[in-house]
């Protein structure tokens, strides 16, 4: 046996397995109200109508959707999954070239694709791999990390390639595992995060029905790791859920925050209301 299969037998590979699926941009929003309010009533009618249109046909599949923000964070949020960052962009130029936008200021942004990690795969395929002696990186080992990802990728198809939960309220956060001098998630044994990310799953998975959660990775297209996005009819199920949460040694010791975002889901349709100053009712 070679060092790299004696070093991959006591050690397994840290980095656990992912795949990916649809591209993601959030958007967020402040309304320059006064301007807006200057405007007459008809070239408003005329502008929120151009707006909805292209919005309407946007949401079409669950491809898009927009939420009214809570507080000063922004007003508008936009929701874009697409299948690749290129139709992510093209939704991006459409929304930047309606006549509503001079009414727009962009106040945050946010660049993912959905994740799902495969920690209970990756340590089976590693485990048998270490015990089959098999060198990291040679053609057998990426043979079989390959078939392990396609499996999954069929089983999970419509979790890769979600549409937007049709929901009341959506929380939108980014988050980072730590990286400190004390705690550093990142040289944990492989074990010990599948472990950690079990205990995680379980917690989640008690909130089945209530709440729905799509993770995806930034890393190397934003300024944190991972956004989550959570979707529910009862706004108060995303405190439970993520204050419990808190508790898993994952979040307690190895998570970081980032801004929160609270948005209220507006559909196309009933843009005129919100923009006259009313949260239309679901
Ligand atoms: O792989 C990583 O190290 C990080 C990716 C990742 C982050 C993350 C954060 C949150 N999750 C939250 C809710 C749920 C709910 C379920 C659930 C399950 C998983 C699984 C993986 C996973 N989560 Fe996660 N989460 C991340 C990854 N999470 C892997 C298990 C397999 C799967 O289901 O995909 C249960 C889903 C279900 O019904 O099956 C719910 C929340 C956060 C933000 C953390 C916080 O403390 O607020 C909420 C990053």
């Amino acid at each position: 046996m070679n060092m790299a299969s004696e070093k991959a037998k006591t050690e397994l590979y840290p980095v656990p397995l992912t795949i990916e699926g649809s591209a993601v941009l959030h958007q967020m929003f402040r309304v320059r109200w006064a301007a807006w309010q200057s405007v007459s009533p008809e070239d408003r009618k005329a502008l929120v109508n151009e707006a909805a249109t292209v919005l309407g046909e946007m949401e079409k599949d669950g491809q898009s959707a927009l939420f009214s923000l809570l507080g000063h964070k922004g007003d508008l949020m936009f929701v874009h999954f697409r299948e690749t960052f290129d139709e992510v962009n093209g939704a991006e130029l459409r929304l930047a070239n309606l006549k509503l936008n001079q009414f727009l200021e962009p106040t945050a942004s946010y660049v993912s694709m959905v994740e799902l990690g495969l920690y209970d795969s990756s340590m089976k395929a590693y485990r048998m791999l270490a015990e089959q002696g098999v060198t990291p990186h040679s053609e057998q080992w990426n043979q079989v990390l390959e078939e392990t990802m396609e499996r999954s990728r069929q089983a999970m198809k419509p979790r890769l390639n979600p549409k937007i939960p049709d929901t009341r309220y959506v929380t939108f956060y980014p988050m980072d595992r730590r990286r400190g001098e004390e705690k550093n998630w990142y040289v944990l044994p492989m074990e010990e995060r599948q472990r950690q990310m079990d205990e995680h799953g379980t917690v989640g998975r008690r909130y089945a029905g209530r709440v729905q959660q799509i993770i995806s990775g930034s890393i190397g297209f934003d300024d944190w790791e991972w956004g989550v996005d959570l979707f529910a009819n009862d706004a108060a199920v995303f405190k439970k859920l993520i204050y419990e949460m808190r508790f898993d040694k994952v979040s307690a010791e190895y998570s970081n925050f980032g801004t929160f975002y609270l948005g209220i889901r507006v559909p196309a349709g009933k843009l005129g209301e919100l923009m006259s100053g009313m949260l239309p009712e679901k």
